[in-house]
């Protein structure tokens, strides 16, 4: 052994204390984000090898003592011992940052990067302890890490037969994560089944053998296989709309060792377009050079058919946001040296993407719809009606901005404004009706909770084209008070009047409409709000328990329950039930609703928009049969976290 082994001994063991010190730097987060991460992490690398054509089943289960087991079908970590560290293959990908991807040399094996990518020896840095199962070259190899660290050798046994491929199971360090290290199912299978569209042909199998969290008693497995990879993911999305032609139209190319791949599908009932966009398989929310390139295309390409087809007149043009109306899209791309952009770097970057992206999607585009001019034809009328609604959108919106709602100089006469003017500090309660409205404003700090009212069920702008909704007095009241822009333009978080907008509705079925209502407008008019986490639900109390002097509030049935049967055998108690927030006395609801200090909100997160997409379509749009099918489906138990937003 030579000197230089003690030295990179030394710098492995310094690299495996700097992830433990810094987990954020590698991981972007010690909370739940963070350590769905590290699951992630681990799925990449089988995800890798099936990319590079050699695995084609990938499982992740969850154990019952909170461990997560992967396992693929590839070749199997390396496990060649390195002459001059004397460490084997495996040993140095799980322990050295940054290996991972080295043995892939030019081979192009690896394309991951950005977000994930961060290597496999991040995962076992963080977790207690780590152990890895190679089946290669007829042989079982084994060895476990604990925090990172070596616990054993490397043993090889016989015994593999032909089997190749990896097993990591790993349980992820307590003293690393702030809430907590029980992974959440919806999160995982939502990214699991992604993975899934996005890896056509790879089969996914995720297993929840945590059998004290399942209600069943049994354990939950899930299956994702898409052979026809995002064309089946837009075929998933668009399940419950109806789409204007049944073929999807798919563009699939690679340049300057650049692949794209695109699926597109336009619905007649949709209004809005909903386009996701990856890099390396990482969801791009902020967007980026690829999503650029294909809106640019879509429009020119669109236009020149029309107009090929005479179907514009001489001075029309088709907007961008005529065209994609309606549409429903998945745009893919592998870039070899990804750069991610922007503050939670989920912008792609690369300039090249865009003409990239631009000119094969314009090819194969135009040659698809002038074979089928029937598709070409339903796309450019729907289009057409977009751009007439946009036209007389226009021309209701100047008569809004000459009573100058959007100029927002005069607030609606309900709003109780608050006295601060710094929207960071600023808070505004939208509640259901007069009489919570009363009780609200009299509960508030009006030095930074602002109140507005609103009468009945606002419009389901689900359902309704632009110029009604800008003619609607109690989105005008929304859209004024709140200081938004126009629907689907650039949002601009500086003019938002209010950093917090709070759902203040009754705990009952009308009061769950309404905060449908109102989240449906806020996700369809300026999405990026609900994006920034501007949005905010607030968690009144449904019961008061009065037991001599003392009282609580209860949140829950269950919470109801757990209180009173903590009570001795004959005790005698009160309980009132808040049938609506009218009902609750101003100081009830500060202590119990408005006070930072003592309060709960929630925050709207969309974590999968694809779903939440689905979700919105199927309570808010037209069609009535899978509107009733969901609410069979989820109707008893239809809450938040159920709907995933
Ligand atoms: C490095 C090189 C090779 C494969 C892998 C890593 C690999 C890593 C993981 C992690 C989970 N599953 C994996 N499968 C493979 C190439 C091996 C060769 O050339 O035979």
């Amino acid at each position: 052994m030579t000197n230089n082994y003690g030295a990179e001994q030394i710098q492995v063991l310094e690299g495996i204390e700097h992830v433990r010190k810094r987990p954020g730097m590698y991981i972007g987060s010690t909370g739940e984000r963070g350590l769905h991460h590290l699951v992630y992490e681990v799925v990449d690398n089988s995800v890798d090898e099936a990319l590079a054509g050699y695995c084609k089943n990938i499982q992740i289960s969850l154990n019952p003592d909170g461990s997560v087991t992967v396992v693929d079908d590839g070749r199997g970590i390396p496990t060649d011992i390195h002459p001059r560290t004397g460490k084997s293959a495996v040993e140095t990908v799980l322990t050295v940052l940054g290996a991972g991807g080295k043995f892939g040399g030019d081979s192009g094996y690896k394309v991951t990067g950005g977000l994930h990518g961060v290597g496999v020896s991040v995962v076992n840095a963080l977790s207690q302890w780590l152990e890895v199962t190679v089946w290669r070259d007829g042989k079982i190899h084994t060895q476990r890490f604990e925090r990172g660290v070596p616990a054993t050798k490397m043993q090889a046994e016989p015994g593999a037969g032909e089997r190749t491929g990896t097993s990591v199971t790993f349980l992820p360090d307590p003293t690393i994560f702030t809430t907590g290290t029980t992974f959440t199912y919806a999160t995982l299978s939502g990214r699991m089944r992604e993975l899934a569209f996005l890896n056509g042909g790879v089969r996914i199998t995720f297993t929840d053998n945590r059998l004290e969290l399942l209600e069943t008693g049994e354990p939950k497995v899930e299956s994702y296989f898409y052979e026809g990879g995002i064309r089946e993911y837009v075929a998933y999305m668009n399940r419950d709309k109806q789409p204007l032609h049944e073929e999807i139209v798919y563009v699939q190319g690679e340049r300057n060792n650049v692949q794209v791949e695109v699926a597109l599908q336009w619905s007649a009932d949709a209004y809005t377009d909903n386009l996701l966009g990856f890099a390396n398989n990482i969801r791009t929310i902020d967007g980026g050079t690829h999503l650029e390139g294909l809106k640019t295309v879509l429009t020119r390409t669109m236009n020149s058919i029309a107009r090929k087809r005479n179907k514009l007149r001489d001075d029309d043009k088709l907007a961008g946001e005529n065209v994609r109306e309606g549409l429903t899209g998945v745009i893919s791309v592998k870039v070899p040296e990804p750069e991610f952009e922007g503050q939670t770097k989920t912008k792609l970057g690369n300039t090249e993407v865009r003409g990239i992206v631009d000119s094969l999607v314009g090819e194969v585009l135009t040659e698809y719809l002038e074979f089928r001019p029937g598709v070409a034809d339903a796309i450019i009328e729907k289009a057409l009606e977009a751009y007439r609604a946009a036209e007389a959108a226009r021309k209701a919106r100047e008569l809004v901005r000459r009573k100058s709602v959007l100029e927002s100089s005069t607030l609606p006469g309900k709003l109780a404004d608050c006295s601060s003017r710094d929207p960071s500090e600023s808070e505004i309660f939208i509640v259901e009706g007069d009489s919570a409205g009363g009780s609200a404003k009299q509960g508030r700090d009006r030095r930074f909770q602002a109140i507005l009212p609103l009468r009945g069920k606002i419009l389901n702008i689900e359902k309704t084209d632009d110029a009604k909704i800008y003619k609607n007095t109690e989105i005008q009241a929304l859209i004024t008070a709140l200081g938004l822009g126009i629907k689907g333009e650039e949002f601009e978080s500086g003019q938002l009047r209010y950093h917090r907008i709070v759902i203040m509705t009754d705990a009952d079925v009308d009061g769950a409409h309404i905060r449908t209502l109102l989240l449906t407008f806020f996700y369809r008019y300026q999405r990026d709000m609900v994006d920034q986490g501007f949005v905010y639900i607030a968690c009144p109390p449904l019961y008061k328990i009065e037991r001599g002097r003392n009282h609580y509030y209860c949140y829950s049935d269950r919470e109801r329950d757990q209180i009173t049967s903590g009570f001795p055998e004959n005790a005698k108690y009160e309980i009132q039930r808040f049938k609506g927030l009218g009902e609750m006395m101003p100081q009830q609801l500060w202590d119990t609703t408005m006070n930072p200090e003592s309060r709960t909100l929630k925050r709207v997160a969309i974590e999968d928009a694809a779903e939440a997409d689905r979700v919105f379509t199927v309570l808010m749009g037209d069609r009535v049969a899978p509107r009733r099918e969901f609410i069979e489906t989820y109707g008893p138990k239809l809450n938040l976290t159920d709907l995933d937003i």
